[in-house]
This record gives structure tokens, C-alpha cells and sequence, in this order.
């Protein structure tokens, strides 16, 4: 086994036990409601579960990799194109999460140089690991998993999510034409479980105009290694991306 191979695996377990540990610590949280509201914003907000979930996942991947860098969201920064960068969404579905609405996660990436070769995303709910290590396939629980046959937009299912702005972006056109040829589509609140779930092939589409890439780093790996596409786009120098992630089949 290459030195890199043997890297990817320990980053892999450490992703994991990060994902599985914070997940513990947020079911918890959501069953008994014991979490506070820090910071309200226009159609958003800041849990102390998202500050508490994002600590512990640091906390360990410090421990095993205090060399690498941290992009996480709730710390911020603008880094990229590190020797091993480590993207984290503590809690991808906030506002699902303060409403007791069981559909959100944890998203953890790991990147060298701009790639992403390693992604994680849990949902402890469901308690569903997601992971993929590039060229190694992608996996839910353990098991491989893999993108829909649909091909055929009218028998398509798409999701899709609405940043704070999208409504008065042109994406609210498209999003309007698409919704007359697909067969639904869905808004379920969690960038990051939308795209694992186009890798499981539960949905054939995922498109959003203004996401992060803590948001969809992980997802974008695991979709493609279950034989998905995902196109993310740089919108201004990195600040945000658009997605647009098929069973590599269908057209939207
Ligand atoms: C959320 C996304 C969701 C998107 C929201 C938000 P958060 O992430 O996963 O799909 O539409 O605007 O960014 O804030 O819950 O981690």
C-alpha cells in the first residue's frame, strides 16, 4: 500500500469518528430540544449545536492531524488549495434542525491541493454514514451504493435549496421552467443529504445557485464516485458556488 493510500484510509476513520461522534452529540441536542439560539439572520440562524458540533469535530481531527488546515463553517476563512484541508459542515439543515425537523447532518471533506479525495456526511436520525475515498467507489453504512437509471426528465425527481437571495436571482426562472418537465421537485433543507442522496439514487437531481463549500464538498465526491455528476461553480473567488449534481443521465 502507497503512502497516500495509507493517508486516505486514516483520514477516512478519523472523518468517520468525527461524523459519528458529532452526530451523537446533535441527536441528542435536537431529541431534547437543548440547544440555544445565538445568532437570528434574514431567513437563517446560528445554533450553539452547530458551535458545539463544529468544536468537537475539530478537537479530534486536531489530535490526528495537527498539521492540516480547517475551512469550517461556523469558524469561516477563506482557505483553498492546502496541503490537507479539512471542510466542515457541523450541522447542514439548521433550520430543519431548530424546528425539530428530522433532516439534517454532518458534512466533512478532506481536500489536497483544491481536491477533494475523502468525504463523510451523517445522519444521525437515519443513522446513515455516507463516505467515498476517490477512485474507491461510494458507500452508505459500508454498502456500495449508486446513482438512478432514470433518464427521462418527466420521470425525474429533483431537489433543490433557496440561499437567503435566490428569489430575486434569474436561478428562480430556471427553477420555474423546471418545475413544469420534472415529475417533482423537492426542497429538503440539507444541501449535503441532497447530493447523497442523488449518489443512493432516492433522488436523480440536485441543483442550487448559492451554496457553500462546506455545504456540498463532501457530497459533490460522494455523488461521483456512485457514478454521478456534479458541476460546482466559483462565484465570486470562492465565496459561494452554484451545484449541479445528475445521475449523470438525466438533463437539467
Ligand atoms: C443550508 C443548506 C440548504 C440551503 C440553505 C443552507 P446550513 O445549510 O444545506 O440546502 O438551501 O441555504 O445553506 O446553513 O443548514 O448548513
Amino acid at each position: 500500500m502507497t503512502k497516500k493510500s495509507l493517508k486516505l484510509n486514516s483520514v477516512l476513520l478519523t472523518a468517520k469518528e468525527a461524523a459519528k461522534s458529532s452526530g451523537e452529540i446533535l441527536r441528542e441536542m435536537w431529541k431534547t430540544s437543548s440547544f440555544e439560539v445565538v445568532q437570528t439572520t434574514a431567513h437563517d440562524v446560528k445554533l450553539s449545536a452547530d458551535l458545539k458540533s463544529e468544536k468537537n469535530i475539530i478537537e479530534i481531527i486536531n489530535k490526528k492531524f495537527p498539521e492540516d488546515k480547517v475551512l469550517a463553517e461556523e469558524s469561516g476563512g477563506k482557505k483553498k488549495n492546502e496541503k490537507g484541508l479539512w471542510v466542515i459542515d457541523p450541522l447542514d439543515g439548521t433550520v430543519n434542525f431548530s424546528h425539530g425537523h428530522p433532516h439534517f447532518c454532518i458534512s466533512i471533506a478532506w481536500q489536497l491541493a483544491g481536491e477533494t479525495l475523502v468525504g463523510v456526511i451523517y445522519d444521525p436520525v437515519r443513522d446513515e454514514l455516507f463516505s467515498a475515498v476517490k477512485g474507491r467507489g461510494a458507500f452508505c453504512n459500508n454498502k456500495k451504493i449508486s446513482v438512478s437509471k432514470i433518464y427521462e426528465i418527466g420521470g425525474a425527481m429533483i431537489t433543490t435549496g433557496f440561499g437567503a437571495y435566490l428569489l430575486e436571482s434569474d436561478s428562480a426562472d430556471e427553477l420555474k421552467k423546471l418545475s413544469k418537465t420534472a415529475q417533482k421537485i423537492r426542497i429538503s433543507g440539507s444541501a449535503a443529504l441532497d447530493l447523497v442522496y442523488v449518489a443512493s439514487g432516492r433522488v436523480d437531481a440536485y441543483i442550487e445557485s448559492q451554496i457553500f463549500l462546506w455545504d456540498i464538498a463532501a457530497g459533490a465526491l460522494i455523488v461521483e464516485e456512485a457514478g454521478g455528476v456534479c458541476w460546482l461553480t466559483e462565484k465570486e473567488n470562492g465565496a459561494y458556488y452554484s451545484c449541479v449534481a445528475t445521475n449523470n443521465l438525466v438533463d437539467c
